[in-house]
């Protein structure tokens, strides 16, 4: 039952919350906070880019407030994070890479020592040192664009695949367990909550006859036949930043979902953000398809680092994995739009919906090019 004292996310943007600037002084940071301003990017988050005045000149930082909505104890998210900066910061460093501090995070600690600062209001607070001279894209610009962004996130599992220590705190528990999340959908519609269940029968019913591909990978690791790994688990395209300059891509963000999973996930998601020809949530469902060449070129690229530690039923499934992740998506924007847009930040009522209509025509054309998509994963594969 949604809260309604919670406001959606919708409201929460129109009623923009705390003083960055006060925020950020209360970070480590050089020099005194002068200027902010909003960074419209995520579903999830806040997002500043706030610059300081210092005797050498402006230092930017981007500043976020947390979405404690999504994640109720953003601790154990900070003490992932910086687990995996310093492990991928040390591998730069040994590497010795040209420019290291744009190809990972570095996390900027509170005054008071924590890598977090909560505000009067309860309100949650990180700081990252901003990047300069980088962007990111919803949609990719070129193939070679996408393969360069995919190879930097299999690069990203690859070389976190020797990180030491505890098993990673899972900062969202479930979050690919596929199964569950239909099941919270289905949950969802019978207590509709807003009365909005009635409108989307065809989409529930879409959903409903894809059940058994909704559990493929879920089933898989639940069997043992895949093996876990420290994976992204949000691989959007726009979670990479590439150098103005050069078109390099520099380095992965929005780490908060790191934790222990599948490869496939990640692979799935990729697909899924970057080889569609169309915008996640368009209208016009006519332009929704998976474009053969930026399939190629995403596969060639998250393969080429990752191809050699991959296991064989990993490789058996890939062809599966963009269609089962679309289709979580799919069911994970119909619940948030049947509960009252808590979770996604909407731009207007409805946006979820149209979410999910996407996501399905998406995951509808996926079926279609089944054979074209499984040969390219084989010729990726080399085989
Ligand atoms: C959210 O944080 P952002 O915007 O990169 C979401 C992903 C979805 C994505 C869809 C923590 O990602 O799972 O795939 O929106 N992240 C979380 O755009 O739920
Ligand atoms: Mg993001």
């Amino acid at each position: 039952m949604p809260d309604p004292s919670v406001p959606t996310n919708h409201e929460a943007r129109e009623h923009p919350g705390p003083d960055p600037l006060r925020a950020l002084a209360r970070f480590a940071v050089e020099g005194e906070p002068t200027r902010s301003e909003p960074l419209r990017v995520g579903l999830i988050h806040e997002s500043h880019v706030v610059t300081c005045r210092t005797p050498r000149g402006p230092r930017r930082y981007l500043l976020q407030r947390l979405n404690t909505v999504v994640f109720a104890a953003p601790g154990p998210v900070m003490e992932n994070v910086l687990r995996v900066t310093r492990h991928l910061q040390g591998r730069q460093a040994a590497a010795g890479v040209p420019d290291p501090g744009r190809r990972v995070l570095t996390v900027v600690p509170s005054r008071e020592g924590p890598p977090w600062h909560v505000d009067d209001a309860g309100g949650w607070w990180r700081a990252y040192v901003f990047i300069e001279g980088a962007t990111s894209f919803d949609r990719p610009p070129t193939p070679a664009a996408a393969e360069r962004a995919a190879a930097a996130f299999g690069r990203f599992v690859a070389e976190l695949a020797d990180l030491p220590g505890p098993r990673l705190h899972e900062t969202l528990p479930g979050f690919h367990d596929t199964p569950a999340r239909y099941r919270a959908l289905r949950a969802a519609a019978e207590a509709d909550p807003l009365g909005r269940a009635a409108a989307v029968r065809a989409e529930l019913a879409a959903l409903e006859a894809r059940r058994e591909m909704l559990g493929a990978l879920h089933e898989a690791a639940a069997r043992g036949l895949v093996p876990e790994r420290v994976v992204h688990n949000d691989t959007k395209l726009n979670n990479v930043l590439f150098d103005i300059g050069t078109g390099e891509a520099l380095c992965v963000v929005d780490l908060d979902t790191v934790m222990p999973g599948l490869a496939l996930h990640d692979y799935g998601d990729l697909v899924r953000s970057a080889a569609s020809e169309a915008p996640e949530d368009a209208r016009d469902l006519r332009a929704v398809r998976v474009s053969p060449a930026l399939h190629r070129a995403v596969t060639r690229g998250w393969l080429a680092p990752l191809a050699p530690l991959l296991t064989t039923a990993e490789a058996e499934l890939l062809p599966l994995a963009p269609r089962v992740v679309t289709l979580e998506l799919a069911a994970r924007f119909l619940t948030d739009h049947l509960l009252g847009d808590r979770y996604f930040r909407t731009g207007y009522p409805g946006h979820n919906l149209d979410r999910c209509r996407a996501q399905l025509a998406l995951a509808a054309d996926m079926e279609r090019q089944e054979g074209t998509l499984a040969a390219s994963v084989r010729e990726a594969l080399g085989g």
